[in-house]
């Protein structure tokens, strides 16, 4: 792919199967096209606002610890292939396009079905997925997951923008506005609960699945902003101690210096007809612009 510079800062390149945009100030965002997994977003003042583990797997052999990654055709564990956050973070995607959209850079990533992800156990369906990623005038990251049912039969699934955040100390982090809402507790046998708090703090394992989330949310008092739209739920998720010491990919302290914060469509799951298109997005904010 031709590499486009329209200004010292300004543009998108592609080499080693990672696309990565420039955009407005110091912003800046980088995709592998292994699973269309968003590895790093730097907002306008430069600053890396996403976290990556520093041992995590980037040769395409496993999902990328970190990041944006796509959890597509299932959220979380259930009978699909492969049985934990479906295939799509999986798979090498396509980049299908790169552009400026006037100052703006943007990339098209494109992963279609295959003989693997229609094989019987797994998703016996046609699809087209889509992720457009720009960064716009201020530097802000726009994500549109497109998910096209370009087969016969109609399918259902659930997603997650599976969004780790680089944060100084995760136990300080609040998330505040889920006072009421509904959670399936996952370090609790999948309970269903009521949040209590009006702040949700990462003083331990937090693995929640809030029901019907706000679409204007912050990671913390003074963190990114997330705005979505077609994701109905939102999922906080911090390992803490014990959980991080399992995960291969992870330092045992990784737990410190990330909160994922997740919005999904759980529940219900959406349900595609033939030749129907939904769309996710979510649009990461810098705290630098938001009061
Ligand atoms: O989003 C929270 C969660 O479902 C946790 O239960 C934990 O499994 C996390 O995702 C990470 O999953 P992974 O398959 O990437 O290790």
């Amino acid at each position: 792919m031709q590499t486009h510079v329209d200004s010292p800062t300004r543009g998108y390149s592609e080499s080693d199967g990672v696309v990565t945009l420039r955009g407005a100030g110091e912003s800046s965002c980088e995709i592998y096209l292994h699973g269309a997994t968003v590895t790093s977003w730097r907002d306008a003042s430069g600053r890396e606002r996403l976290y990556l583990s520093p041992t995590a797997v980037l040769d395409g052999s496993a999902p990328i610890r970190g990041g944006i990654p796509i959890c597509w055709p299932q959220f979380g564990p259930g009978p699909r292939w492969p049985k934990q956050h479906g295939f799509a973070r999986r798979l090498p995607w396509a980049l299908v396009s790169a552009e400026m959209k006037r100052t703006e850079p943007r990339a098209v990533l494109r992963l279609v079905d295959t003989e693997e992800t229609r094989a019987s156990e797994h998703f016996p369906y046609r699809f087209e997925l889509t992720l457009i990623a720009a960064l716009d005038a201020v530097g802000s990251l726009s994500l549109v997951l497109r998910v096209r049912n370009t087969g016969a039969t109609a399918f259902t699934f659930t997603t997650a923008l599976h969004s780790y955040f680089a944060v100084e100390d995760a136990s300080a982090v609040q998330v505040d506005g889920l006072r009421g809402k509904s959670y399936k507790d996952n370090a609790d046998g999948l309970e269903e609960k009521v949040e209590q708090e009006e702040s949700v703090r990462f003083e331990g394992e937090v693995d929640r699945c809030y029901i019907g989330a706000p679409d204007d949310i912050r990671v913390g008092v003074s963190g990114v902003r997330l705005k979505k739209r077609g994701l109905s739920e939102l999922v906080l998720w911090n390992p803490f101690v014990e959980k991080t010491r399992a995960l291969s990919d992870m330092p045992d302290d990784g737990w410190r210096t990330f909160v994922c914060a997740e919005p999904a469509a759980v529940y219900p799951p959406v349900e595609l007809a033939s030749g129907q298109v939904y769309d996710a997005t979510l649009d990461l904010i810098s705290p630098l612009l938001t009061k």
